[in-house]
């Protein structure tokens, strides 16, 4: 018997596929909707103190192997999120609670009120490329990851993931800063910082102009990050970029991820994305002499001694 479930700092999964905090998971109904269609966890989308309209549109440009994304964390603030958290829950899966803020301050409020609303777990953005004073410009420089990671640990007693940027030179180093801080586990990666210009309008396409990468086109970048960040922190690692089959779920935790999240393979396939790769993955098992999912995590590592 194959098994998929897997536990990630107490937290119980049915299989290692979630949902990415950014698509669908802006209501409690979605995430429903999500987890009812077999995801193992899913994340909100990130919520900060107050509402926010986000960036001006367009908002979206489809490529052709990926999305690019300035939506600029449109959210209605913690204060109201607490009524989507509660539907979520009905769906029987561990609901994890994606926050931004600017400051340590905030931030440690923000992981108080959050768990309150009654998530399992706390998801730090720490990576969002295009949200000025938010994401990746405090998730950029370890000292103040560090600090970050710390003052969320001390505000709440649930787990805390720090979602990390690959907008970096050193991705590990930014886990070890997170690790350093009492995070319970590192999620890599977000989007990759990017830009699309309309050669007829002769300017960026996107409201913001800069935006953030999705899709297949990522992949490479995430495993290499997961791989890197396996070897540099004794902490779960959850992988996150270009997911859509099963054998992109197996390069992530072949390099170290304990599970992965869907995120833009929900806006390609829809939400039978996560019993597809599940299906995949489980067929791989069967044909590959592994029982336990956790027999595969990091085999593409040199051995330990
Ligand atoms: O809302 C967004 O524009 C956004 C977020 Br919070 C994020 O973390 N990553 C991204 O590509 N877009």
């Amino acid at each position: 018997m194959t098994h998929l479930g897997v536990e990630i700092c107490g937290l119980k999964l049915k299989n290692p596929t979630m949902l990415a905090s950014g698509v669908l998971d802006e209501t409690g109904r979605s995430m429903l909707e999500v987890a009812c269609a077999g995801a193992g966890a899913v994340v909100t989308k990130s919520v900060g103190a107050q509402p926010r309209h986000g960036h001006p549109s367009p908002c979206i440009v489809e490529l052709q192997d990926g999305l690019l994304n300035a939506m600029g964390l449109p959210n209605p603030g913690i204060d109201i999120y607490a009524a989507e958290i509660l539907e979520a829950k009905m769906g029987g899966v561990p609901v994890i609670g994606s926050i931004f803020g600017g400051d340590e301050r905030e931030i440690a409020d923000l992981a108080s009120k959050m768990q309150v609303t009654g998530v399992d777990a706390v998801e730090l953005n720490l990576s969002c490329p295009h949200a000025k004073g938010y994401g990746a410009e405090i998730g950029s420089t370890p000292e103040l990851v560090e600090s970050v990671c710390k003052h969320a640990k001390r505000a709440c007693s649930i787990p805390v993931f720090a979602k990390l940027t690959p907008n970096t030179s050193s991705i590990s180093s930014l886990a070890q800063a997170a690790e350093r801080g009492g995070a319970d586990a590192i999620v890599a990666i977000n989007t990759l910082k990017g830009m699309a210009i309309s050669p007829v309008a002769k300017m960026p396409i996107l409201g913001n102009k800069v935006g953030g990468l999705s899709g297949p086109a990522i992949r490479p970048v995430g495993v290499r990050s997961v791989y890197e960040i396996f070897e540099a922190v004794k902490i779960p690692v959850i992988g996150v970029g270009g997911i859509s089959c099963g054998y992109d779920a197996l390069e992530y935790i072949m390099a170290g991820a304990v599970a992965v999240q869907i995120g833009t393979g929900v806006w390609s396939e829809g939400v039978g994305v996560f019993g597809k790769v599940c299906r995949e993955i489980m067929q791989f098992m069967d044909e590959n002499g592994y029982s336990d999912i956790s027999e595969m995590v990091g085999v593409a590592h040199p051995a330990r001694p």
